[in-house]
């Protein structure tokens, strides 16, 4: 029945995605059909975050997708940060009167930096990434780091706090709003927590995020959103909502290469300032030295990108698993880590689709087709 009602929107299929303009058209305008999200993010000028970001609001100008709002969380980076460089995104995309961008919430509901530094020392290894906690905390504008192309020059941020634009919205759409939860999730917890009501109205969140039976990437064990705000993951991943995990489990298996890099970087007749951006955010890595113009078998994880992808095709998830999905909080070795169960749950977990394997060369041309197709888009108010 899904499957069918999404087959209607003109993106049943992986080749139907390349054959948009030939269903929908570019209407402009989302169809009553096109689902309803809220992108729940750590946000980032054009790593995977941004790409989504690019990917959603072209999915929105034909008529696929309608993008409540970006709400943002620290995670990546800063809030500050990441609110600023959304700002920028949507202006650079000219969507900033459709998409608006909501401040969440600045720290972690309790895993703060002595806990990290703490477990750091006591249960050190992973990757280093601590993501915010990896850079000073900006206090204020004059501390932010300007995206390549400027700062966003008319594009304010939305009075609305993140948590007060979920719970409205939600309440606004009952049954039909999909969270993308695509950074730690101190925002839908804090929302769920102090509006309860809203719970059996959130139609479904997709998350990237955990590592179950592959090591994590912050620490051996945990993979990076959960473990920024173990305890807001625990709470949320215990809601009775429709749940979808895109792990590590997948997202290891779904790489970017140079030849993957070179069709949106490289393609000399869709250069747009968005694949300018991609080249000089992603040739280079996250070091500046190291990345696809230096280093021909550098590879990279584009983790968030396939909840959208997701949400939109169920079809690109080639594997999955119905289980019981947990998420260790113990300020310990394992914070942050999740763990699943096939059987015998322990109580008061919810059973969630957990995505495994994908269909990567059709999702690998769902993700070039739509960040290199013509940016800024016009889009009615
Ligand atoms: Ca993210």
């Amino acid at each position: 029945m899904k499957r069918l009602l999404v087959a209607m929107t003109c993106v049943a299929s992986v080749t139907a995605v390349l054959a948009i303009s030939a269903c929908g058209g570019n209407s402009l305008n989302a169809s009553s059909a096109a689902p309803k999200v809220i992108i729940d993010s750590d946000y980032n000028t054009l790593s995977d975050d941004g790409q989504l970001g690019v990917m959603a609001a072209q999915l929105q100008a034909q008529g696929s997708l309608n993008v409540l709002g970006i709400t943002v969380v620290s995670g990546n980076q800063w809030l500050k940060q990441g609110v600023a460089d959304a700002l920028k995104s949507v202006e650079r995309l000219g969507v900033e009167k459709q998409i608006g961008v909501y401040a969440g919430a600045n720290y972690a509901l309790s895993h703060d930096f002595a806990t990290i530094q703490a477990e750091q020392k006591q249960f050190p290894g992973g990757d280093g990434y601590l993501g915010a906690w990896n850079n000073p905390e900006p206090k204020s504008d004059s501390d932010l780091v300007a995206p390549p192309d400027g700062f966003a020059t008319h594009t304010k941020v939305q009075s609305k706090s993140a948590v007060d634009f979920i719970v409205d919205s939600v309440k606004q759409n009952p049954g039909e709003v999909t969270i993308l939860a695509i950074g730690p999730l101190t925002n839908i917890a804090l929302a769920t927590r102090q509006h309860p009501e809203i719970v059996p109205l959130i139609k479904q969140i997709i998350y990237m995020g955990g590592a179950i039976d592959v090591p994590g990437n912050t620490t051996p064990t945990a993979e990076f959103n959960w473990w920024f705000d173990p305890e807001a993951a625990k709470a949320v991943l215990h809601l009775p909502i429709k749940q979808v995990v895109i792990p590590l489990d997948v997202t290891d298996t779904v790489k970017m290469d140079k030849a993957l890099y070179d069709r949106v970087a490289h393609d000399p007749t869709k250069q747009t300032i968005i694949t300018q951006l991609f080249k000089t955010l992603n040739g280079y890595g996250f070091d500046g030295k190291n990345g696809f113009e230096t280093d021909p078998n550098y590879t990279t994880n584009i983790w968030d990108t396939l909840t959208l992808a997701y949400l939109m095709n169920p079809s690109f998830a080639t594997q999955t698993v119905d289980e019981w999905v947990d998420v260790d909080m113990s300020f310990g070795a394992n914070d942050g880590k999740a763990t699943g169960y096939t059987s015998s749950p322990p109580a008061g977990l919810q059973k969630m689709t957990v995505v495994k394997r994908f269909d990567n060369p059709g999702f690998f041309n769902f993700y070039v087709d739509l960040l290199t197709r013509p940016v800024p888009l016009t889009l009615p108010n």
